[in-house]
């Protein structure tokens, strides 16, 4: 199974989903995904790697790569049999759904849902990049090293 996302930055709401899908399932790959518009982001892929890996250490059964391209595409080279997405709001499913029915359509590739904690569906990368961006705290949000990797990174762009 595989749990794909820009992850930029992995934040807790991404955490329960793959704790969620590591229990569920016996493991997941988490898949990082970078070579779309979207990308121009505020971690390289290298680095977001690495702390998704940092992020996941006490969970044996899951493991992180990066991809570029397609989803199915990186579904298949992991040698995943379905993908796996979080969903927090209706709006979500919308938009899930078409990517779920095209995904299985192009290329056979199924997807499983799992609902997002009540406490974490309003949590986002987009949110957690802006709050940190202006010093906001975000400490809840996401585990304590990306929270202490997004207080380095932006005190370095201060500079
Ligand atoms: N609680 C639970 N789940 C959450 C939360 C939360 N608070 N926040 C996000 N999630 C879920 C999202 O629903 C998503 O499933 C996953 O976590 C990853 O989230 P992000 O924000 O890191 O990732 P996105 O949405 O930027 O990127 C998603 C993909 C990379 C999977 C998508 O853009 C994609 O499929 N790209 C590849 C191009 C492709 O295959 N195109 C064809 C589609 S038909």
């Amino acid at each position: 199974m595989l749990y794909p996302g820009s992850f930029d930055p992995l934040h807790l709401g991404h955490l329960d989903v793959i704790e969620q899908a590591a229990e569920l399932f016996g493991g997941v790959v988490v898949g990082v995904l970078y070579n779309f518009a979207k990308d121009s982001g505020l971690f390289d892929v290298d680095r977001r790697v690495e702390l998704v890996e940092a992020s996941t250490a006490h969970l044996p059964t899951v493991s992180v790569e990066k991809h570029t391209g397609l989803t199915t595409q990186a579904a298949r080279a992991v040698g995943a049999d379905f993908i796996v997405k979080g969903l927090r709001t209706p709006g979500d499913f919308e938009i899930e759904q078409q990517m779920a029915q095209m995904n299985h359509s192009t290329a056979g590739v199924r997807t499983v849902y799992l609902p997002s904690s009540a406490e974490l569906s309003f949590v986002s990368s987009r949110f957690v990049r802006e709050i940190a961006k202006y010093g906001g705290d975000v400490a809840h949000l996401v585990p304590t090293v990306v929270a202490e990797a997004l207080a380095t990174e932006f005190a370095d762009r201060q500079q």
